[in-house]
């Protein structure tokens, strides 16, 4: 007989039942009501015009909180992303700041699977009052990061929360992406001995703002160290990137992190430092905003395209 399996997913909670109206929304927001997000959520995911134009209204009437930053952790399946969060975020809440977290999951339209990995993974400050996790699919998207995405962190910035982090799974297309979603870009990767460093593109090293070599603890420790200072002496010769930082890499555990976190808040002050002092962090998001409008504003071009009873009907002729 199946063995019953109890609290699996303790944080699980489902999607909000009832409908609120646009009043409600724009003081739910103010007010970091949870639910109201996941609502908000919700209908940035619709495909309906009314329910995006809906989203819209509620974002042209609140306003955004300049100060949070906006962080994506990348890396690939099983490196850690959501343990890490786990870790860090339930240092952010110990220090009372609010953190919401945003998994983008690439399958969960199949499977839903990782909704349930992920708040598994989170389970220390997935109850906690400061804390929202909201995992959006990208399935909807013809790249890696949803519309949606961008709209969920535009509700939490709304929102007032302090920290938004986006998880990615570092696949392909998406950690591109979600770079120009966000702030500032968290690699992590596994121990591998030091000759691990071919197997990592270039350009993703490029990409990142900090590099993390995760599960540096017991028997990974030597393997994470060589890691640690094949990636150094890699990242010593690369450039600053074109806001004048330059990518630093740290170890990590998020299983036995005693200490360890100050490192990295350290290290993510030191980098909003550096853009806020140096009047860049408005450029970035600029910068952002408008590649996020050319990717979007061709997938909009090329749905209509495709939505054109004569285009379907020429790719279906053409696919006999
Ligand atoms: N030893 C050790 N194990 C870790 C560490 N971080 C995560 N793990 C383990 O690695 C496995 C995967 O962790 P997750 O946090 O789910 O990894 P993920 O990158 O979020 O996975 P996906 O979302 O599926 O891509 C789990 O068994 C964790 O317990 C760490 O710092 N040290
Ligand atoms: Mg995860």
């Amino acid at each position: 007989m199946a063995k019953e399996i109890k609290n699996i997913n303790p944080g699980f909670r489902k999607g909000p039942g009832r409908n609120y109206t646009l009043e409600e929304c724009i003081q739910g927001v103010k007010h970091r009501h949870t639910d109201v997000l996941s609502f908000l959520i919700s209908k940035a995911e619709s495909h309906l015009d009314v329910d995006q134009a809906f989203v819209q209204n509620v974002i042209s009437e609140t306003s955004i909180k300049e100060d949070c930053r906006i962080i994506a952790v990348s890396g690939s399946p099983g490196v850690g992303k959501s343990t890490f969060l786990n870790s860090i975020g339930a240092d952010l809440l110990h220090r009372s700041h609010n953190i919401a977290i945003l998994p983008v999951d690439p399958s969960s339209r199949i499977s839903k699977g990782s909704i349930l990995g992920d708040k598994t993974r989170m389970e220390d400050i997935a109850h906690k009052p400061g804390c929202f996790i909201r995992p959006t699919s990208s399935s909807s998207s013809l790249g890696g990061v949803a519309p949606s995405t961008s709209l969920a962190v535009s509700i939490c910035q709304r929102a007032g929360f302090d920290y938004i982090f986006i998880e990615t799974v570092g696949v392909g297309q998406s950690e591109y992406e979600v770079r120009f979603l966000v702030d500032c870009f968290i690699l992590l990767l596994q121990p591998g001995g030091g000759d691990d460093l071919q197997g990592i593109k270039r350009g993703i090293m490029e990409m990142a703002d900090i590099v993390i070599v995760n599960k540096s603890d017991g028997e990974l420790l030597n393997k994470a160290r060589l890691s640690y200072d094949a990636y150094n002496t890699a990242l010593k010769l690369m450039l600053p990137n074109k806001w004048g930082w330059k990518t630093k890499a740290l170890m990590y555990s998020s299983v036995d992190h005693t200490g360890r976190s100050k490192e990295i808040f350290s290290l993510i002050d030191k980098y909003f430092s550096q853009l806020i002092n140096e009047g860049n962090l408005f450029k970035v998001r600029i910068s952002n905003s408008m590649i996020q409008f050319e990717k979007y504003s061709a997938d909009i071009l090329l749905k209509a395209i495709l939505k054109d009873r004569k285009v379907s009907s020429y790719i279906s002729d053409l696919s006999r």
